[in-house]
């Protein structure tokens, strides 16, 4: 899908581009900028601003650590998965999200940075990680309520970054908003099955929602005047639409679903409000976010410690592929002298 572009010589590809005869960083700058304000892509081999690079390094790794950390909250439940049929999807939707990760990985060192960095970033708890994957799956129904709620949230949130002024970041989400709209409806699906089933299938699925429907609209970041990164984010057309108004999309469109599933989602001040057109809803708790954010939530220690030792079980795994690639490496070698 990518070509590690900053590792290519120089050459034919990209002999017509504009920037070659750009003599000086304020035309380069302009050049930039004039790209970002027709809407058009910056690609890896391009002129960019430091700032510009080192934001999407931070929030493209910070999306791949989310997509791997992402997996285990739900892998945990793989082998008590009710029925072979919802194994067998579970399996599925965990797979694409170690591909999401592979894909954004792949996206981020295109900008200069290697995978080794930034795994130390997140092995170390240097970097971040969505805040939603540090609560605990307590029940089958949190795996349900994680497709709809979580990834609901996740599409919301991605579906922009598909016109995102980065190429590769906004052609790697194409594929992901795809996979993730399967995700999205796998779960409703299961959640759909529970409520047409028991009491005390309906009350599993009613305490997940429970549970996860803050932290859900937490997941958008903070509120728009405490989002330090925003305007720039904005400016650049990495972001396309703020933390506040895509969070306020989420809730609009969720409403409804719960209505459709049965389920009540829990704020006394949820309600729809004719004059803005949307629903009003209530307090986020933003201290808990930060404390989750900053490594304090229920699970951090346990996600990040399943991580590191993944890394230290992999190192086998690693050395031997490189020892093989050497090895056909000095093959084709001597075979071509
Ligand atoms: N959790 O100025 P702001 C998924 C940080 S994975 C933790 O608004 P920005 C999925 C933020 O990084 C979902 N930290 O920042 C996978 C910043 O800190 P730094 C992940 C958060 O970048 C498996 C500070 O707060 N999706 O979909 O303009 C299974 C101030 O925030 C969070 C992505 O990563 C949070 N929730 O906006 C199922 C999407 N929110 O870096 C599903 C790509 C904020 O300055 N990322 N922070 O130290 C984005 O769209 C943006 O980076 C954010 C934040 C909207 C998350």
């Amino acid at each position: 899908m990518y070509t590690q572009s900053f590792n290519v010589p120089d050459t034919d590809a990209n002999a017509g581009s504009p920037l070659k005869s750009v003599p000086h960083d304020t035309a380069l700058q302009a050049h930039f900028d004039a790209v970002v304000d027709a809407d058009g892509k910056i690609e890896p081999r391009d002129w960019m601003p430091d700032a510009y690079r080192k934001t999407l390094v931070r929030q493209i790794s910070q999306h791949a650590h989310s997509e791997i950390v992402g997996m285990l909250p739900e892998g945990n439940w793989i082998s008590r998965a009710p029925s072979l049929k919802r194994k067998a999807i579970l399996v599925a939707k965990v797979q694409d999200e170690g591909g999401h990760g592979l894909y954004l990985y792949s996206a981020a060192e295109t900008l200069g940075t290697s995978r080794d960095q930034m795994f130390d970033a997140l092995h170390s708890g240097k970097a971040k990680y969505s805040s939603i994957f540090n609560y605990p799956t307590l029940t089958w129904a949190d795996v349900g309520v994680v497709g709809w709620l979580v990834d609901g949230a996740a599409i919301m949130n991605q579906i922009p970054l598909c016109r995102c002024s980065f190429g590769p970041y906004a052609r790697a989400m194409i594929r992901v908003c795809k996979e993730e709209s399967f995700h999205q409806r796998q779960g409703f699906e299961s959640l759909m099955t529970m409520m047409q089933g028991t009491s005390e299938q309906k009350a599993m699925v009613q305490d997940a929602v429970n549970r996860w429907w803050w932290k859900c609209l937490a997941m958008f970041g903070p509120p728009d005047a405490d989002s330090p990164n925003s305007v720039q984010g904005m400016r650049w057309g990495i972001k396309r639409i703020s933390n506040d108004d895509l969070r306020q999309k989420f809730v609009d469109a969720t409403v409804p679903q719960a209505e459709v599933l049965g389920v009540t989602l829990p704020d006394p001040d949820l309600k729809w409000n004719e004059a803005r057109g949307h629903h009003d809803y209530g307090q986020i708790d933003w201290d808990e976010f930060w404390a989750v954010v900053n490594g304090d939530g229920p699970c951090n220690k346990e996600r990040l410690a399943t991580r590191v030792k993944a890394w230290n079980d992999g190192a086998w795994v690693r050395e031997s592929a490189l020892a093989h690639a050497r090895k056909q490496e000095a093959r084709a070698m001597k075979e071509a002298a």
